[in-house]
């Protein structure tokens, strides 16, 4: 079978002692290949050679039966010993040149990395594959190397640009983050996993047939899906496109009520509740992870703001459930540069969810890529903000497979191909607190309008395919926006609003007093195809 052209898609790594009381291993393995296995590796730790190397000789009968390549763990004599397709090494196993010297011309050899500098060796040194990882803790690996998480995994296939070999991530994959681990990687250039290798999610399954299928169709799905699938193409987004599509989410807000759930910060809890109310939506904010799954079910959108963060596991959890129920998840990292804390936290969540949508200011969006151009002080940002907006949001939203949304005295929406400048806005925005998480609110809430007008109206249009989530998400978060700065143009000409006491209940009412047309008309802007 070597030398033929390898599909790492859907990577078994064997793991005996994880089979269900009961379950025969061959039969597990059998059914697994069923369920669309492309490539196999036996891992034995504690086997004797013997007893290894029967199982590796039986183990390839039934791995050829379905044409699917058998590789061995570790172990070069046993896969001379029965001629395995090739092996897998760790980084303390044989070098893989000396392994290269041993085993046929055509036999692959994969690497375990754990960082970008064993991919870079790796490559040097002629691995077919890399086994990238762990992208999150497991219990099936003993002496596991820190967890890298979705985005270190990217970090590692950087390096594999311009090069023939593939990548597989491995640590932790199950179906319910597959697609989250094969988006949430793709490198800042573009290089994506190739595949999926996974132990427990399979072998430990009473149905390993339909655990694999599960993930193989996760796989295809990624496989299938294309960057200019990512949006729309770009010429349709004209600034007359965007107002109008903009502005009819006013009344799909109205006409759809949704719940928007919010985890948020104590300074602004109420004003938001209060926002969305205004907005035609109905508020919950429920912090506890206990009732997440529940309320995934129900709800139209989910806003995470970490302002205050009281609750990291409820965070993790209910942006787990929004992605598993498909709902748009909108993430304001309020402050996440002002403390470790908050960067480890937003590395966290953003390691296990797929966000729709990242919203933050110029401080804040600078700590999130990892960028040094802007400085903030606690939840401000500080200075004139970034040089070129337009290529920063842009790149940023291909980096994080989300809608990216920088606000300041103008905003940025940006889905990584289209910029959509938004120059409404009053300056006692600025005076009062909350603003900003306001506006997050209004992006949450318009996203979840336009997900259920898209469910209603069968708009088969899967916007982002890392999260499967209906709907044109780059308009909902400029109508976000545009309520918000709109809102604030009519309240603070009102003869009512002396300051900024006066001007936040002006602000809420113009919020209810808000119509499409108002929004059409009042709407500036700008769009950029960088
Ligand atoms: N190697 P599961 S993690 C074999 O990070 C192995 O190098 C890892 O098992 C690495 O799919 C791992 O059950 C075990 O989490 C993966």
């Amino acid at each position: 079978m070597s030398g033929h052209a390898v599909d790492y898609s859907l990577y078994l790594v064997t793991g005996r002692e994880l089979l269900p009381v009961g379950k025969d291993y061959y039969e597990s393995l059998e059914e697994s290949l069923q369920g669309g296995v492309t490539l196999v590796q036996i891992r034995e730790k504690t086997a004797e050679t013997g007893e290894f190397l029967e199982i590796a000789r039986r183990s390839k009968e039934i791995c050829h039966k379905y044409g699917v390549p058998i590789l061995i763990n570790d172990r070069i004599d046993i896969a001379l010993a029965m001629g395995a397709d090739g092996v897998h090494i760790g980084q303390t196993d044989m070098p893989i040149a000396v392994a290269r010297s041993l085993l046929p011309p055509q036999a692959i050899i994969g690497v375990t990395c754990n960082t970008p500098e064993h991919v870079r060796q790796a490559v040097k040194d002629g691995a077919n594959y890399v086994g990238v990882g762990p992208a999150w803790t497991t219990q099936t690996k003993k002496n596991l190397s820190a967890i890298v998480g979705v985005r270190g995994l990217g970090e590692m296939l950087r390096e594999l640009d311009g090069t023939l070999v593939k990548s597989v991530a491995i640590g932790g994959v199950k179906s319910t983050n597959a697609l989250h681990c094969l988006h949430g990687s793709v490198s800042v250039t573009g290089s994506a996993l190739d595949g999926l290798a996974v132990v427990s999610d399979i072998v430990a399954s009473p149905e390993p047939k339909v655990a694999a299928e599960k993930l193989a169709s996760i796989v295809r799905a990624f496989k299938g899906y294309s960057p200019s699938s990512f949006s729309l193409p770009s010429p349709r987004y004209t600034p007359e496109f965007v107002k109008t599509q903009a502005a009819a989410l006013v009344s799909a807000v109205r006409k759809h009520s949704p719940l928007v759930h919010q985890i948020t910060n104590t300074v602004v809890t109420n004003q938001s509740a209060n926002a969305t109310l205004a907005l035609g939506a109905s508020p919950i904010m429920a912090s506890s992870a206990k009732e997440m799954e529940d309320l995934s079910k129900v709800t139209g959108a989910l806003l995470v703001n970490f302002g205050t963060i009281q609750d990291l596991d409820g965070m993790l959890a209910a942006g787990r459930f929004a992605n598993i129920n498909r709902k748009p998840v909108v993430f304001d990292p309020v402050g996440v540069g002002a403390s470790r804390y908050r960067q480890t936290s937003a590395d966290t969540l953003l390691n296990t969810w797929q966000t729709t949508v990242i919203k933050g200011n110029a401080g804040e969006l600078a700590a999130i890529a990892k960028s040094t151009e802007v400085q903030s002080r606690g939840v401000d940002s500080i200075g004139k903000g970034f040089q070129d907006p337009i290529t920063f949001v842009s790149q940023l939203a291909r980096k994080e497979r989300c809608i990216i949304v920088l606000t300041g005295v103008q905003d940025y929406v940006s889905d990584g191909n289209v910029v959509v400048r938004c120059s409404n806005g009053h300056k006692l925005l600025g005076d009062i607190t909350g603003s900003g998480c306001m506006v997050g609110t209004a992006v949450a809430t318009f996203c979840a309008a336009a997900s259920l007008e898209a469910a209603e109206t069968g708009d088969a249009l899967l916007r982002h395919d890392g999260l499967l989530v209906k709907g044109d998400m780059l308009v909902g978060a400029v109508a976000g926006v545009l309520a918000l700065t709109v809102a604030s143009e009519f309240a603070a000409v009102r003869q009512d609003v002396h300051g900024s006491g006066t001007f936040l209940p002006a602000l809420i009412d113009e919020l209810g007093a808000l119509t499409p047309e108002k929004v059409a008309e009042a709407a500036n802007v700008e769009v950029f195809h960088p």
